[in-house]
């Protein structure tokens, strides 16, 4: 159970978007047309990978929080995935301004978003904003682009698997630099033995010279 990873993830976007809906889907593989999610609401999901459990909390958030639950969103969260929707120009406006709300508050640079959302693609004959101008942001901010739909499930399930993934590969290296830093501990460890072997040589040849010395006389 202590090794089970967990990992906390948030969605950010501007009201309306479609957060609640996504996380719905993900969740219950449902889709309600009026949702009613409180907002800070906070879910669980576990998976099981092959003999290791893995906790997926996932935190919804409106853009009507407070900057005080805003900032306690970000400390919350490992991982922050920002939403538009492709059928709303001024959900797409907000991005930039979340993000850097977000990476000013954050010292971390592991909570800057990585993965950008253009959500309600099945709405495309609404949409107002491009594929081109979503993958250019997306760029912009470093992040990967991924359109979804939390209607029909398009990439739901794939934009918290990426999160996870990304989750993965920050442990993987945190653990190989660990094993590097043993590595290195033990290089100096043998290092140090070295010289202390060395050390009690000269200091026996020196003995041994002594002694000789009193022998001969
Ligand atoms: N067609 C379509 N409608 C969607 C989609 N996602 C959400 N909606 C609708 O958009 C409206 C807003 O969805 P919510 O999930 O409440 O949006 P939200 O981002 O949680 O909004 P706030 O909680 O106010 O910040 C609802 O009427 C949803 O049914 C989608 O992928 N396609
Ligand atoms: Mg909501």
């Amino acid at each position: 159970m202590d090794n089970d990873l967990e990992i906390r993830i948030g969605l950010f976007g501007f009201k309306g978007v479609g957060k609640s809906s996504m996380i719905m889907r993900f969740l219950m593989n449902e889709f309600v047309e009026e949702i009613e999610m409180g907002m800070g609401n906070r879910f669980r999901r576990k998976f099981d990978l092959d003999d290791e459990s893995i906790y997926i909390y996932i935190l919804d958030t409106t853009s009507d929080d407070s900057e005080f639950i805003f900032n306690n969103s970000i400390e919350y969260c490992d991982r922050i995935i920002l939403v538009y929707s492709i059928t709303d120009r001024l959900s797409f406006n907000q991005i930039k301004i979340i993000y850097q709300k977000i990476t000013d508050y954050s010292k971390e640079e592991k909570k800057y978003p990585k993965i950008l959302i253009g959500n309600k693609s099945d709405l495309f004959t609404k949409r107002q904003i491009t594929c081109k101008e979503g993958k250019e942001l997306a760029r912009e901010l470093n992040c990967k682009y991924i359109e979804t739909s939390a209607k029909t499930g398009e990439n739901i399930n794939q934009i918290f698997y990426e999160s996870l993934l990304l989750e993965f590969e920050e442990l993987k290296k945190n653990q190989n630099q660990n094993q590097n830093n043993q590595n290195q501990n033990n290089q100096n460890q043998n290092n140090q033995n070295q010289n202390n072997q060395n050390q009690n040589q000269n200091q026996n040849n020196q003995n041994q010279k002594k002694k000789g010395k009193c022998l001969l006389m």
